[in-house]
């Protein structure tokens, strides 16, 4: 099957090929007949590998929506930064260069600012507290807003706590991250965080993370279990400390514009079938979060609970970015806080 650029239409038949759209094979001259089916063929960018949680839902995401339109929407997903890393991604997605992607709020906030509220710092005060905000009025609040930036947001999956870990030393106290080079994601939020601890903010796209923690480059980055295992982060960077510090949801968004020119219908399927995928990814993340625990632990890695003096030193010393949040951005972060 060729593609034409970003959205491939394509009229298949009785073995002539057409380009709606585009230009017409000039090898047959046949014109189309009555049973002319219509194939569209879509592209979804993932950073993470093929077998992780995240791809497993977009692939779920993708089965579904070929099996609801017979085959007639077919949605291919690069996995593994195939299509670029995550900020690049988004950029192409926005004005329709890519179909869909699945990526984390933190980099998509540059484009959306509102989503900052969602990734605040000991925001949630547990995984069901996040998703009965992201399941509720909130959650499509939050969906519904991405619009104006140009995507199209389908729907929320899981992606744990993320939390600090280095090549230097334990991090048992706020004390010990100071003037420490930590990598975070493009996100001036995460910039905000880490500034705010007295470790020293390095922005820098995933891909690029076990290199500038191999040479030294950076001392540490933070992330989730499933991730700082499937990188293999936690072999250059054995201390990681469970301080738990945000629980950043993942986001699957189309391009606006590429939704745009599908029918309500098959924009309804896309929609149905996205959620349709949030179970599926929630268990996928659940059985890879512990299989990533236990493989880091086996490796002999210095994993540090903090202590609840700890935990409440480092909720202090976020303050200051909550202090910096619009009043719109607080409203929001309080009706969290209301969700029982
Ligand atoms: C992961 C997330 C990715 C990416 C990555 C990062 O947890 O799933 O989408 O944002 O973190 O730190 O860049």
């Amino acid at each position: 099957m060729k593609k034409i650029g970003l959205m491939a239409v394509v009229l298949m038949v009785a073995g002539s090929v057409v380009w709606a759209g585009g230009q017409a094979e000039p090898a047959d001259e046949a014109a189309p007949t009555t049973e002319a089916m219509e194939q569209i063929v879509l592209r979804l960018g993932e950073t993470h590998s093929q077998d992780y949680p995240t791809t497993q839902g977009d692939q779920y995401f993708a089965d579904l929506v070929e099996e609801r339109t017979d085959g007639r929407i077919r949605i291919e997903v690069y996995h593994s930064s195939q299509l670029g890393e995550e900020r690049a991604v988004i950029e192409q997605v926005q004005f329709g260069a890519i179909d869909f992607t699945r990526v984390s709020i933190s980099p998509l906030a540059a484009f959306s600012p509102g989503l900052d509220a969602l990734q605040m710092p000991y925001l949630y005060n547990s995984t069901d507290h996040m998703w009965r905000v992201l399941k509720g009025e909130i959650g499509d609040e939050m969906l519904a807003s991405v619009e104006d930036a140009g995507f199209v947001g389908l729907a929320w999956y899981a992606s744990g706590a993320r939390s600090f870990y280095n090549s230097v030393r334990p991090v048992e106290s706020v004390a010990d991250l100071e003037g420490l080079k930590i990598r975070v994601q493009e996100s001036q939020l995460m910039v905000g965080l880490v500034e705010a601890l007295g470790a020293v903010a390095t922005p820098m796209p995933f891909g690029e993370v076990y290199s500038a923690l191999q040479t030294g480059v950076i001392d540490g980055a933070e992330n989730n279990w499933p991730s700082y295992y499937s990188t293999s982060h936690y072999e250059v960077a054995e201390y990681y400390t469970l301080d738990k510090h945000t629980q950043v949801p993942e986001i699957l968004v189309a391009s606006k514009i590429v939704m745009d020119r599908l029918s309500a219908e098959d924009q309804e399927i896309i929609r149905q079938a996205a959620k349709d995928s949030i179970d599926y990814q929630r268990e996928k993340w659940d059985d890879f979060v512990a299989e990533s625990e236990e493989v880091v632990r086996a490796a002999g890695n210095q994993i540090t609970e903090l202590s609840p003096e700890a935990v409440a030193e480092f909720q202090e010393a976020m303050q200051p970015l909550y202090d910096g949040l619009s009043d719109e951005a607080m409203a929001v972060v309080e009706r969290v806080r209301a969700v029982k």
